[in-house]
């Protein structure tokens, strides 16, 4: 591939819902460009972007893929991201690397929850955003409905359409360009005048383009106002200007169809206008005392190095591909650079551009790029590369909290002994994706974004070897006890052989958020010193065990105030015994409970969805906080328990046509009501008497 200065750069992140059309766009731009002689079809599971089996098995984009344009002398860098809220992981680390946002809408459904999601992440990265109502060939499909949509889910935005469409549905068969004021016919190059019937409309649509061009500059406002036009070159600049300052909230609007590759090459030439050389921005980075400051532009290759890693893939044959924007500085293969964040330098054997699964080797990248390097042993997602005289690190992006939760057994032995280092490099890979080891529950857990998300990290291990079953995880109890209660327990063993004696009197006694303390009040010796640790040690080995169903025991006061001894076979071993049984029985004589972990869950739905959604959280003992409506949308705030939110996801799905979004953290524990606290427990007794 030829080599790219800083200028002749572009970096933009396709994003929207799933299905809007991103991936088939993609397709068409490649073939406007000469990539691709033929365009392929997701149906087909032929499309550059949609390159990995599991995509295609599921003909969807499950991440996002690296889509190098060359036209007119400028490398455009497309990120074509996936859009179900599964893998939004990807999509932020996307919008966090490029320099624009195009977010894709379908004309007949018009704004979904991933449209929003992602306008929500190009807000937080202060991205100028780009729309395109897409698949406007289709039945139903209706331009102005779904720019409503877009005005009504977004109104702080003023959405001004620079390309109209010619016909609708299946006739929907080219664009009007409000600048030039010609009609691009079908896929082509070429420009026609304006069909007669169309030429009203298109006049009234241009002076809404130039009135917002002319908002984007006080000398052109001026202007305008003073002559009551502008020139197309003005109209240019003045968009050129709304557009690239995402605080104008300025929002051009094209239209296309991906599969008829109608509009397409329009939107392609207002890229180049739109989109800012990489040159023109500016990141936020942080130095090792943490401290965060603005690398200012411009990012030239004389700047000091910053590169971001922004994705890691690990595939069994082509090894580990780190994907990273350059934001300052430049890289050449065979260079050796330093990561910030590993500490540790690491030699850039073979650089790479992507596109698709298709490795281009490059020389050198500059300022503003977006490059692959094979091979590096040491770096994750999230890293950053620098001069080891000026470490920076770029901030990484925040993402949410987990919603979907598995737990994993190995299929083999050999899957035991690879289980860690498989998720560990997975989770590594994907920010969004994380495993433990719960000690609590005693399982080994993944969790991800939802369903999709963690069963494609489930195949991906078995892909590189480690076959894992997935089991539903339990839920997180505790353990504690509501009143007070004291009792004894007798530990006697005194027939033939050593014996062993000991008898410890323990009271137990609530402690609300105090975790676990273990006490004496031992009046006259009765119990020696060295053997009221023994006591203690006894109980320790109760609290991660449980006493009722199993589940960690918390908040609890261990009281020992009395005891016997004896001379010679009362022991550590003897005291550790009549503590742990002292303490068991006392338990089960304070009122013990199981608490559980409640959850604050946000969810945002549209408003009349809002009874549905609220009327299936009270069958989940929710407990609704509060309620908030803009626009079209809802947002409901409720405590819910976890239990009853484990396999929300697929509920809220099915409620609202996966219209829903939800996030959730823990608040608190709450004691558990005690006809589900029984099920528990038989639950526990019937596992134990399997194991
Ligand atoms: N009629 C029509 N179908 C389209 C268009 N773009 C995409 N599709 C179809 O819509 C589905 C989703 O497309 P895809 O490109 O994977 O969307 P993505 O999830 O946003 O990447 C596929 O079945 C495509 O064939 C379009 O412009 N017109
Ligand atoms: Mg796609």
């Amino acid at each position: 591939m030829k080599e790219y200065q800083s200028d002749q750069l572009r970096n933009v992140a396709l994003v929207g819902h799933q299905g809007a059309g991103k991936t088939t766009l993609v397709e068409a731009l490649l073939f406007n460009t000469g990539a691709i002689n033929r365009m392929g079809r997701v149906e087909e599971k032929s499309t550059v972007s949609d390159w990995d089996d599991d995509e295609k098995e599921r003909n969807l984009s499950l991440s996002t893929s690296l889509i190098p344009l060359e036209f007119e002398g400028v490398k455009i860098n497309v990120l074509d991201t996936p859009g179900m809220t599964d893998f939004q992981g990807e999509t932020k680390n996307a919008i966090r690397v490029a320099d624009s946002v195009i977010v894709v809408v379908d004309a007949i459904a018009g704004v979904e929850v991933g449209t929003e999601l992602a306008w929500q992440y190009a807000e937080v990265y202060q991205q100028p955003i780009i729309v395109t109502i897409n698949k406007l060939d289709r039945e139903n499909a209706d331009f102005e409905r779904t720019l409503e949509s877009l005005r009504a889910s977004f109104p702080g935005y003023k959405f001004i359409p620079v390309m109209l469409p010619i016909g609708s549905e299946a006739n929907f068969n080219g664009v009007i360009n409000l600048l030039t004021m010609k009609a691009y016919m079908g896929p082509g190059k070429d420009r026609s005048d304006l069909p007669e019937e169309l030429k009203d409309e298109a006049e009234a649509a241009r002076t809404v383009l130039i009135e917002a061009a002319a908002e984007a500059d006080d000398a052109l406002i001026e202007k305008y106002f003073s002559e009551g036009t502008l020139s197309n070159e003005e109209i240019r600049d003045g968009m050129r200007k709304a557009a690239r300052d995402a605080y104008l909230k300025t929002v051009p609007v094209f239209v296309t169809s991906g599969a008829k590759n109608v509009g397409t090459i329009p939107l392609m030439e207002a890229l180049m206008v739109y989109v800012s050389p990489p040159s023109q921005r500016r990141v936020q980075f942080q130095k090792p005392d943490g401290e965060r400051d603005y690398l200012l532009a411009p990012q030239s290759d004389e700047g000091p190095l910053a590169v971001y890693v922004f994705k890691t893939t690990n595939d069994r044959f082509v090894g580990t591909l780190n994907y990273f924007r350059i934001f300052s500085g430049s890289v050449r293969s065979d260079g050796r650079y330093f990561n910030s964040v590993r500490g540790v330098e690491e030699r850039f054997n073979s650089l790479l551009v992507m596109r698709g699964k298709e490795q281009l080797p490059v020389t050198e990248l500059h300022a503003g790029d977006i490059g692959v390097v094979a091979k590096l042993t040491e770096t994750k997602t999230g890293d950053t590369f620098c001069a080891r005289t000026s470490p920076v690190q770029i901030v990484r992006p925040e993402f949410p909290d987990p919603l979907y939760a598995v737990a994993v057994l190995p299929k083999t032995q050999a899957d035991s002994a690879k289980m860690g280092t498989i998720l560990t490099s997975l989770s590594q890979a994907d920010p969004t994706l994380r495993w433990r080891q719960d000690p609590d529950v005693k399982q080994t857990i993944v969790e991800g974004m939802g369903e999709a998300h963690v069963n494609l990290a489930i195949s991906r291990a078995a892909k590189l070897g480690v076959g894992m079953e997935m089991v539903m995880p339990k839920v997180p109890y505790k353990e504690t006890i509501t009143r007070q209660g004291s009792d004894f327990y007798r530990h006697k063993k005194q027939s033939g052989g050593a014996g062993q004696f000991a008898e410890v009197h323990l009271r137990l006694e609530p402690n609300p958020g105090g975790g676990f303390v273990y006490e004496t009040q031992i009046v006259g010796g009765v119990i020696s010193q060295a053997f009221l640790p023994s006591i203690e040690k006894g109980i320790n080995s109760v609290l991660g065990e449980g006493v009722i169903a199993g589940y960690p025991i918390i908040d609890v006061r261990a009281v020992a105030f009395d005891g016997k001894e004896h001379p010679v076979d009362s022991k550590d071993i003897a005291f550790q015994i009549a503590g742990r049984e002292a303490f068991k029985k006392v338990f089960e004589e304070s009122g013990p409970v199981l608490l559980e972990p409640i959850m604050n869950v946000s969810i945002v739905v549209p408003e009349n969805m809002m009874g549905d959604v609220m009327g299936d959280l009270n069958t989940r003992r929710g407990r609704v906080q509060g309620m908030d409506t803009e626009g079209h949308r809802g947002t409901i705030n409720a405590q819910v328990p976890y239990a009853e939110m484990m396999r929300y996801g697929n509920v809220l799905r099915s409620i609202t046509g996966a219209r829903g979004v939800y996030t959730m953290k823990l608040s608190h524990y709450e004691q558990v009501p005690a006809h589900l606290t029984q099920q528990v427990i038989a639950a526990h007794k019937a596992e134990m008497q399997h194991t």
